[in-house]
């Protein structure tokens, strides 16, 4: 149902149609978040439309036709985190010195609630301890200053939005470098870097209207029912129109088979349930490699064997010969492997394969979604390379209702990127920056996060300023990090809730709190907005309208220009006060700075459904090399960094559906059937019986890398699962414990926590 009329109004009455207030209490409670404020409800009423707020959870778009409740229960969990009632203020330190804060969990550091005041570091006490905000930026300026410029980092977690964002870039610009490694580093890195080599994009190229009209979905590595629950509702209506849905995935996701009502209110009061996937493929993980092969290659058969008979071709010839480049190495290659190495690789069945290729044969307009099941692996650029091999050859890139869909994390991660947050310099338009502010852009290109991680481990990096994130736990190499972090001269966070980076403070050490993207943000020209891009590259507007949870709290776009007023020397062109001042004069930057993406911002910020920014690939500009679309060659059969060995198990590391990244909500996984605890290992039974473990029992995860290095985490609890042989599951971040920092992907340097070589250990 829509309803646009209601968008920009208070709450609808009690009793109308959908549920009104009643639905809105139940979805508070079914996050099991007690008491929502009616500003909470009030802000959830407005989550994902126009002239609202955009969620501050995952980058699934905001259609322009949106429901009444245009938010899932991720979202909704997430909003009514932020706006929690509980304060984590400097009296929380009376109590508490950082040394203590160490035994607590993840889920308890966030649940003190959210910061107030900014913060000190004081070694003498082991304990944060408040400071003015002209004082903690004066110090941060001060230790600035006397580094080598290249020894800080300037990190940002996908959220901040595209104004701030542009603004955090310009500063690390500024004060000289490009060190800007972001979120994406860790995630769709391997897309960005992957996708551009063979169609000359870096991002997706479907848009909402393809989900209304495609007749099939392949699923590979991506989970809607809890990362993107939004999603569920085209899939639902796809399913109703006739598409079908294919799925790969070594783990039977409950988003991925049936949609059930509690992810949508209205169905949640009709009961109504909609079988999402046709075939459910459950392969190794790290091998889709071997099975997208399968499919290719019984498509190829399939043309071979039309041409015989004089049937109608299999493969969009036309577009393999306008379009691609490489074709012939791809299906000598595909010719070349037995089918007995793909299905001994990937676990499947030819017969399976077969099948799945003929539902991709049978359709006209295909779409093939990915997330970290491709991307989080050491040879995730074939993955993806793959995966475009298989839908170029029926021409499904570049016509309606078919296309590459990655589904992005953070909700504004692609946006940072499309803003100047890339270390990268090819990347930026430095010309325009040179221009528009007067200075010499920094010539080399900066730190990808995996290298600054490495940087901090060997002492070389020794500033890191996050723009929100929670690198101590996203990050791989923990046990390494915890020893090295705290020997950085400054670190500051800009932070919304306490957090585990938050305890291992630098020399210099400061936490700076900051408004949350549903709260006023109201500066000296009134209320502003911010804007986010999502996953199909539309920007939106958002405004905050709770009061905001402190009084001393600032914006994000507030904070980093008032880094850059300590670190960089005043200039006429450089007005970051007028800029705090008005948000739109920052949207004027970004325009004239990549004037074909942002035409018209500030004019367009409030399009319903957001408005698009394009992209060359949808219609069919190759950006290549060549100026084609490119077929590639794997190198291997699977996209994993080591080979099978005795006693070696090939580690997923899992999100609940009870968190958010490193945010942990609570300890329920309730699709998977795990509650109360996050200390397991998912197992299968044949693998249990052959190790010799019993249901229940505790086990220790150990790193079964060849590097020497003693990686493990104890105290997991065996739970038999429905999961392929040789494949385990357990939590992110916990397991990151076991992700050794040189495991990641060859190309993007995206670590490959979805497979990680371990062993498993009684006790
Ligand atoms: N509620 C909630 N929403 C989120 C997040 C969250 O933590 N919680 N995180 C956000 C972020 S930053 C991101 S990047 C996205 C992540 O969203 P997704 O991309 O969905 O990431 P994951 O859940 O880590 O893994 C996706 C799926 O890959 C499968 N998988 C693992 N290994 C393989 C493999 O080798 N092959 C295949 N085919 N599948 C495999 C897993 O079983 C899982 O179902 O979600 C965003 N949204
Ligand atoms: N093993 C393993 N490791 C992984 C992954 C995996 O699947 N497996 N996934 C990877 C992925 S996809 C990602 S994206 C990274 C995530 O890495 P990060 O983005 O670094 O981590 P988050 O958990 O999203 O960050 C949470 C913190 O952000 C802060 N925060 C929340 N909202 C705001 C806000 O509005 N503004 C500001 N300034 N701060 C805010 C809060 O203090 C919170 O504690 O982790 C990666 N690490
Ligand atoms: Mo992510």
């Amino acid at each position: 149902m829509t309803s646009k009329a209601e968008a920009h109004d208070d709450l609808p009455k009690e009793s109308g149609p959908a549920g009104g207030w009643g639905s809105l209490r139940s979805i508070a409670r079914i996050t099991g978040m007690s008491d929502p404020s009616s500003d909470a409800l009030q802000t959830l009423w407005r989550q994902n439309k126009p002239g609202g707020f955009m969620c501050a959870s995952c980058a699934w778009p905001k259609p322009a036709n949106y429901r009444a409740f245009e938010f899932c229960e991720n979202g909704a969990k997430a909003t009514l985190w932020e706006s929690t009632k509980d304060r984590c203020t400097p009296d929380f330190w009376n109590d508490h010195t950082v040394t203590e804060l160490l035994s607590w969990s993840d889920h308890d550091l966030e649940k003190t609630g959210r910061l107030t005041h900014p913060l000190r570091y004081d070694a003498a006490s082991d304990r944060y301890v408040e400071t003015s905000w002209a004082d903690a930026f004066a110090a941060i300026g001060s230790a600035l200053v006397d580094l080598p410029k290249d020894d800080v980092v300037f990190y940002s977690s996908g959220h901040a939005g595209l104004e701030a964002s542009y603004l955090w870039a310009l500063t690390a610009r500024l004060y000289g470098n490009n060190n800007l490694p972001q979120s994406s580093n860790m995630c769709h890195e391997t897309t960005s870097v992957g996708l551009t080599e063979v169609i000359g994009s870096p991002v997706g190229t479907i848009i909402w209207e393809d989900l209304e009209e495609t007749d099939c979905l392949f699923f590979f590595g991506q989970n809607p029912g809890t990362n993107s629950p939004r999603f569920l509702h085209p899939l639902k209506e796809a399913k109703e129109r006739g598409a079908k849905i294919v799925t790969f995935n070594p783990v039977r996701e409950q988003g991925l088979i049936s949609f059930v009502s509690p992810q949508d209110p209205v169905a949640m009061i009709t009961g109504k349930e909609t079988k999402i996937s046709n075939q459910y493929h459950q392969l190794r993980a790290g091998t889709d490699i071997a099975a997208i092969l399968g499919l290719c290659k019984a498509v190829i058969e399939a043309d071979d064997a039309a041409r015989e008979t004089g049937a109608a071709p299999v493969i969009d010839w036309p577009f393999i010969e306008e379009h691609t480049n490489g074709f012939a190495a791809f299906v000598d290659f595909a010719r070349s492997q037995p089918w007995a190495a793909i299905t001994s690789a990937c676990g499947l069945t030819e017969e399976a394969l077969r099948d799945a290729a003929q539902i991709y044969m049978e359709a006209e307009r295909v779409i093939g979604v990915y997330g970290m099941g491709l991307t989080q692996h050491t040879h995730g650029a074939d993955n993806i390379g793959m995966l475009v091999n298989f839908l170029m050859l029926r021409g499904n890139i570049g016509k309606p209702g078919a296309g590459c869909c990655p589904v992005r994390g953070h909700s504004n991660v692609q946006g940072q990127r499309t803003v100047g947050i890339a270390e990268k310099t090819a990347l930026i338009p430095m010309d325009r920056l040179r221009t528009l502010f007067d200075f010499d852009p920094p010539e080399k290109d900066g730190t990808h996060i995996v290298d600054a991680a490495e940087g901090i481990i060997a002492g070389r990096i020794k500033a890191t300023l996050c723009l929100g994130g929670n690198l101590m736990r996203a990050l791989p190499e923990t046990d390494q990090l915890e020893q090295h972090w705290r020997a950085q001269d400054l670190t500051v966070m800009v932070s919304t809730k306490l957090n585990r980076s938050h305890l291992y403070p630098g020399k210099a050490a400061f936490i700076l709190p900051c408004l949350t993207r549903g709260e006023k943000d109201e500066q000296a020209s009134g209320p502003q907005y911010i804007s986010v891009e999502d996953s199909f590259s539309m920007i939106h507007g958002s405004i905050g309208k709770q009061e905001p949870a402190s009084t001393e709290l600032k914006s994000e776009l507030d904070i980093v220009a008032s880094i850059a007023e300590v670190i960089t020397e005043p200039h006429p062109k450089r007005p970051w006060r007028d800029w705090v001042a008005d948000y739109s004069r920052v949207r004027d930057l970004i325009e004239a700075t990549y004037p074909d993406d942002f035409k018209d911002y500030n004019q367009r910020l409030n399009t319903p459904g957001g408005f698009w920014r394009g992209n060359p690939a949808r219609d069919r500009i190759w950006e290549t090399d060549s100026g084609k679309a490119e077929f590639t060659v794997p190198e291997k059969l699977n996209a994993l960094g080591f080979d099978d060995a005795e006693g070696r198990f090939t580690l997923i590391t899992m999100r609940s559906n009870d968190q958010f990244n490193t945010t942990i909500y609570g300890y329920s996984d309730r699709f998977r059937g795990i509650e109360g605890t996050r200390d397991v290992l998912l197992i299968n039974e044949a693998d249990m019986q052959r190790e010799g473990l019993a249901k229940g029992q505790i086990v220790t995860l150990v790193s079964d890398a060849d590097d020497g290095i003693s990686r493990r985490l104890p105290g997991l609890e065996v739970i038999p699962f429905d999961l392929p042989l040789g494949t385990i599951g357990s939590y992110y971040p916990e397991c990151n414990v076991l992700v050794p920092l040189s495991l990641h992907d060859r190309t993007s340097k995206t670590p490959g926590s979805k497979g990680v070589p371990v062993k498993i250990e009684k006790a």
